[in-house]
């Protein structure tokens, strides 16, 4: 099929002062679910991501590991490509800023500009954020949306980026085009961040300074600033140039059809990127999307710098690509937030996967099997539950096709598990096994036909999303990869006109039962549950332990002790050494405190017991159990005994 439809789909480049995690890959597989979809449709399909090497973060992490920052992306670039290969991200090319042809378009788009006026030097004055690598304004610092730790004042002179000469433009292009940025929550947050003037983009950074970047052409002094260099990825990556003398084809792919992002980095695209694109005179994007985030089970943001980040090398070594590429787009709305758990992605596995499609496919093709030679069937005469079963697959897919189209992932998939289980009580409805017994041969042709086809058509269906998986269950049937894709674009076509027949299947056609797709799991594998158990206490510390550096007095009253009464305790379920306390701080319910000290009590020495509890602890999650606070006690490793204290629960203890 051939489509005038061409698509340009692109990631954020990502960081390369880490390893990849959950939110690394939950937009590249977002972004490689789309693509995979729209070539099965027949589009032209380009899809860009790729790597962000410059800048602070970077060098301070190269320096961190004693190396240049040359030999540091280089080193860990491969660990990038790796993750994308084993969770099979199909790009079109994977880009790096440190590339020549990036560098170069960089340093022509700043001449171009500059020779235009529209980047210019001036001098500053003002506050810093080392971390983010942005200017912030006094009015932020006031409103205190910094840490002043994080600040820094200082006085430089800089090249500055016109970009409050775009603000009309850009609010007029936002009237105009109501689906520039998605979801509209995210338009409503970048439509009031225009209210207020737009200052000027800082783009350089002086070599003094900072020294990784790309060198601004007309300054020798200066390093571009990382985002300008960065944002540029997405026209350097498809041959754009100023000068159209030097410019490659890039544009049969722009505008972007859609630029996926994390919300996180909103403005830097709505506003740098968009006033970047107006002064360059190039079209800005259909759209951006800027999804949700994944976050720890208290609402954090899942990165590496808060440490809750899941290790996406281990889940994917431990249930496949393609059960973490299923999980991660089924499980939370692309726009929002949600909250990763193994335990989340256990019950997800067993509940879709196993339980439903993996079940299905195992009974249609183990009936087949058993009763009829393993040979698909030929079409028989069908009834009701046939025709209902058809319009309930014509629906799905269309949906399915619909939702894709607008990355509502899960609920494209969710339309097609509707099928699926609508297949499953299909089977049990016509009791396959009761027609073999009775030796209904024609209904029990029809039903088992009916239910391969499901199959089969669910198979090609998720190609895109699940693309070895959907393999394997094509080679079931014995349909090679290529086919299952030409097979979906002309389901699709057929679903839009209500003509899905489920008569795609040659009868005779030999399958295969083979090993199940989606073998149920009672527990984590072990190498992930080892990640919850407790590290074996090191031997007892000696007590004349070298003291940490002094604090200040107000230091010392940040931490909130109370005197407590110990109400029950018992022992932790699932850890040895720990024990779950209820304690009475002077409030109105107990506090429950999970402490190590199993070793050192008996649950029912505990009771009645005076004890000092750190009562301002952020709770923490021990073993399955929220534990609200900590008791104080003697002993580094080994607990030796507890603080204990004789005073009224509640009353202050200093
Ligand atoms: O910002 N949940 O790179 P970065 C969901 N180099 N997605 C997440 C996530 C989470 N917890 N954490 C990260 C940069 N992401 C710049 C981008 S583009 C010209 C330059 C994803 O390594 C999400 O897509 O910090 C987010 O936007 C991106 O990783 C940030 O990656």
């Amino acid at each position: 099929m051939s489509n005038e439809r061409s698509t340009y789909l692109t990631t954020p480049i990502y960081y390369v002062n880490g390893l990849p995690h959950i939110g690394h890959g939950y937009t590249t597989i977002a972004a490689d679910v789309f693509a995979r979809w729209r070539r099965s449709q027949g589009d032209p399909v380009f899809f860009l991501t790729g790597t962000d090497e410059h800048g602070q973060k970077v060098l301070q992490t190269a320096q961190g590991r004693g190396m240049t920052a040359q030999e540091h992306v280089d080193d860990l670039v491969v660990h990038w490509r790796a993750m994308w290969d084993k969770l099979h991200i199909d790009f079109d090319r994977f880009i790096r800023t440190t590339e020549s042809d990036h560098e170069r378009v960089v340093q022509a788009v700043l001449q171009h500009l500059y020779d235009r006026g529209l980047i210019e030097q001036k001098d500053y004055e003002g506050w810093y954020h080392v971390n983010d690598e942005i200017f912030v304004t006094d009015k932020d610092v006031e409103a205190g949306r910094y840490q002043a730790e994080d600040l820094q004042r200082i006085t430089e002179s800089n090249y500055w980026f016109k970009m409050s000469a775009y603000q009309d433009a850009l609010l007029d292009h936002l009237e105009r085009h109501p689906d520039y940025i998605q979801p509209t929550s995210r338009r409503n947050e970048v439509l009031g961040f225009l209210r207020q003037p737009l200052g000027d983009l800082c783009i350089s950074r002086p070599k003094a300074r900072m020294s990784w970047g790309i060198e601004l052409p007309f300054d020798p002094d200066y390093v571009c600033y990382v985002w300008f260099d960065a944002l540029l990825n997405y026209l350097s990556g498809i041959g754009y140039h100023p000068d159209p003398e030097q410019a490659g084809d890039w544009q049969r792919w722009w505008p972007a059809t859609y630029q996926l992002i994390g919300k996180d980095i909103l403005t830097t695209h709505a506003v740098y990127w968009s006033t970047m694109l107006i002064a360059l005179d190039v079209p800005l994007p259909t759209t951006l999307y800027a999804h949700g985030w994944w976050t720890s089970a208290d609402g954090d943001k899942m990165s590496k710098s808060s440490g809750n980040a899941i290790d996406l090398g281990l889940l994917v070594q431990e249930f496949g690509a393609d059960v973490c590429r299923y999980f991660f787009l089924r499980e939370k709305s692309f726009g929002g937030d949600g909250s990763f758990s193994y335990e989340g992605f256990l019950n997800r596995y067993n509940a879709d996967l196993a339980n439903d499609l993996g079940n299905l496919a195992h009974r249609g093709l183990s009936m087949t099997r058993s009763w009829l030679g393993a040979k698909v069937p030929a079409p028989g005469a069908n009834t009701d539950l046939e025709d209902a079963l058809r319009s309930t697959a014509a629906r799905a897919v269309r949906e399915y096709a619909d939702k894709l189209d607008h990355l509502d992932f899960p609920g494209a998939l969710t339309a097609l598990w509707d099928l699926v289980k609508a297949t499953n009580k299909y089977v049990d409805t016509t009791a396959p096994w009761a027609l073999n017994k009775a030796g209904n041969t024609e209904r029990l042709h029809a039903v088992l036909r009916a239910v391969l086809e499901v199959c089969h058509l669910v198979a090609c269906c998720l190609l895109p999303v699940m693309p070895t998986k959907a393999v394997e269950l094509l080679s079931k049937f014995g349909t090679p990869e290529q086919d299952g894709y030409r097979c979906l674009s002309g389901l699709v076509e057929r679903a839009r006109e209500d003509q899905i027949s489920l008569a795609d299947l040659h009868p005779g056609q030999a399958v295969d039962l083979g090993d199940p797709l989606f073998p149920r799991l009672k527990e984590l594998p072990e190498a992930i549950a080892a990640l919850f158990v407790e590290p074996e206490p090191e031997p007892s510390a000696s007590a004349a332990a070298p003291l940490p550096p002094q604090i200040a007095f107000e230091d010392f009253t940040k931490i909130a002790l109370r005197a407590g009464k110990v109400v029950s305790a018992k022992a932790h379920p699932k850890a040895d050494r720990l024990l779950v306390l209820e304690v009475d701080i002077g409030e109105p319910k107990p506090r429950t405190i999970v402490a190590g000290i199993a070793s050192r009590y008996a649950p029912e020495q505990l009771i009645g017991l005076g004890v000092v509890v750190v009562a301002n602890l952020k709770p923490a999650k021990l073993r399955g159990i929220v534990s609200e606070g900590m008791l104080l006690a003697a002993g580094a490793e080994q607990p030796v005994g507890l603080v204990q204290v004789d005073a009224i629960p509640g009353e202050i203890v200093r």
